[in-house]
C-alpha cells in the first residue's frame, strides 16, 4: 500500500513573492492535511545535506544557494497516495513543462527557482519529513 504522507517545502523565490497563501490554499483544496509546518531558514550547510544526493550535478551550487537565500515554509502532508498526488498538484520541475494549474505553472520563475518541493517516493517523504521535524513537532 502507498504511504498517506509527503513532505514539501515552499521555497525562497515563492515566499519572496508573497505567495505563501495561495499556495497553501491550493494544498488545502486539494485535500492535504497539515500535519507539520514551520516557517525557518536553511543554512547553506542544512541545505546541502538535504540536496546531497544531487552534489554531482553542475547545478548543486546555486540549487544550495537559491535553497538557503530566504526563509521558506517546510510541511509534512497526508492525504490518500500523498506522494504521487502532491507531484501531481506541483507539476514539472521546469515551470515551461507545468501543466496549467499545477503550483509550479501558476508560481515557479524557472527551473532552477521553482517554488515549491515534493517529495519523490515514500521512503524519501519520510527522510525529509525527520530531517525537519521532531516527533513532538508532528500532529497526526
Ligand atoms: P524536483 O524538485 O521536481 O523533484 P529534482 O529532484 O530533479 O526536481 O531537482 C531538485 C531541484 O534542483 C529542482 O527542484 C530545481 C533544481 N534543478 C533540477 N534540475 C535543474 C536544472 N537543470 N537546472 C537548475 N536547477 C535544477
Ligand atoms: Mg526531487
Amino acid at each position: 500500500m502507498k504511504g498517506n504522507r509527503t513532505f514539501t517545502m515552499i521555497k525562497p523565490d515563492a515566499v519572496k513573492a508573497g505567495h505563501i497563501g495561495a499556495i497553501l490554499a491550493k494544498i488545502n483544496e486539494a485535500g492535504f492535511k497539515i500535519v507539520a509546518m514551520k516557517y525557518t531558514k536553511l543554512s547553506a550547510e542544512k541545505a546541502g545535506e538535504f540536496y546531497a544526493v544531487h552534489s554531482a550535478r553542475p547545478f548543486y551550487g546555486e540549487l544550495v544557494e537559491f535553497m538557503s537565500s530566504g526563509p521558506i515554509v517546510a510541511a509534512i502532508l497526508e492525504k490518500d497516495n500523498a506522494v504521487e498526488d502532491f507531484r501531481d498538484l506541483i507539476g514539472a520541475t521546469n515551470p515551461a513543462d507545468a501543466k496549467p494549474g499545477t503550483i509550479r505553472a501558476m508560481f515557479a520563475k524557472n527551473i532552477g527557482e521553482n517554488a515549491i518541493h515534493g517529495s519523490d517516493s515514500d521512503e524519501n517523504a519520510t527522510i525529509e519529513g525527520t530531517f525537519h521535524f521532531s516527533g513532538t513537532e508532528i500532529f497526526a
